[in-house]
């Protein structure tokens, strides 16, 4: 094992510990919020953090990932634009004994020993949450129930899996049909052109299920540009329950968010003391999530957050 072992070489004092965490980027009110939430954390904690940006590229993010290797930072953790790809980087990370830590993405890897944990949300079970509310909400209407998905970042795991969960939860009843599923990459404006452009190819929608906030909130902006009334016309359902999407649940122009937490800061500290202390965190750290209502919403604002 490398310098870096924690176990071999003792705890240090958490003062002198360096964390290099990779962000994704700022495509949305969560990233932002997430983002917020992990600088504090460390500040509060008097960790030092080496932060970077990615944009969303996975090629900046493995060029923040290897900088972080040459430093020699003490723990290396980020969460991961897309599943795949990563093996190389994190046997590099492993080689030169830095563990790794996941936060809120997961990768698709078949060598679970590349990282010490994955700490965020169970995307599937949201995905699921979402498909459950349509379920009851249109357990009346006999007609098709016709469907436009806009999708989060290709490759992403929340989309993949909140696609998964979705479609498992709506099966079971033939009359919803996802008639146009595309992605909308998490952005407000990515949510807005979609929606442009399949509601014109689509018509007669009943329900938009956005992977995020941002992207119902943009679907919003295309709804009411077509003359329609979003919430009424066409409903929404959408995940994370960033402050924009509840004010916009409360305002009745989307109909329900199932909750992603994007406050993983204080869970990602415990882990990196673990680490420091030769302890073995949990492999998976799963965020605990409620969902909302209007009325919850409008009951929960005031002293939400984020
Ligand atoms: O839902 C979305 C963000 O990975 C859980 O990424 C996160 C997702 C979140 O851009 O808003």
């Amino acid at each position: 094992t490398g310098s870096g072992d924690a176990a071999a070489a003792g705890p240090k004092a958490e003062s002198d510990l360096v964390v290099g965490f990779a962000q994704v980027g700022a495509e949305s009110g969560w990233r932002t919020a997430n983002t917020k939430d992990i600088q504090d954390s460390f500040k509060e904690a008097g960790i030092q953090l080496k932060f970077s940006d990615a944009q969303q590229k996975q090629e900046n993010q493995i060029k923040a990932i290897r900088s972080y290797i040459q430093q020699k930072v003490d723990v290396i953790a980020f969460s991961p634009v897309v599943e795949t790809g990563w093996d190389a980087v994190l046997n590099e990370a492993k080689d030169a004994g830095i563990p790794v830590v996941l936060t809120d993405r997961a990768v698709d890897s078949s060598d679970d020993s590349l990282y010490v944990t994955f700490l965020g949300s169970d995307f599937v079970l949201e995905g699921q949450k979402a498909g459950e509310w349509v379920l009851e909400e249109y357990k009346d209407q006999t007609e098709p129930v016709k469907i436009i998905q806009l999708e989060g970042t290709t490759g992403a795991a929340p989309a993949i899996d909140r696609a998964e969960g979705f479609a498992e939860a709506i099966k079971s009843d033939p009359k919803f049909e996802v008639v146009a599923s595309q992605t909308g990459d998490f952005t407000r404006a990515g949510g807005k052109q979609v929606t442009e452009a399949l509601l014109k190819a689509n018509p007669g929608v009943n329900l938009i299920y956005a992977h995020n906030d941002d992207m119902g909130l943009g679907a919003i902006e295309a709804i009411e540009a077509a003359g329609l009334v979003p919430g009424k016309d066409i409903k929404i359902v959408t995940v994370d329950a960033v402050k924009d999407g509840m004010q916009a649940l409360a305002d009745g122009k989307i109909n329900f968010i199932v909750e992603c937490s994007p406050l993983l800061g204080k869970q990602l500290i415990e882990v990196v003391k673990q680490i420091n202390n030769g302890e073995t965190p949990e492999k998976r750290i799963v965020t605990e999530e409620t969902t909302f209502t209007q009325e919850q919403a409008i009951e929960a604002l005031p002293t939400r957050q984020y």
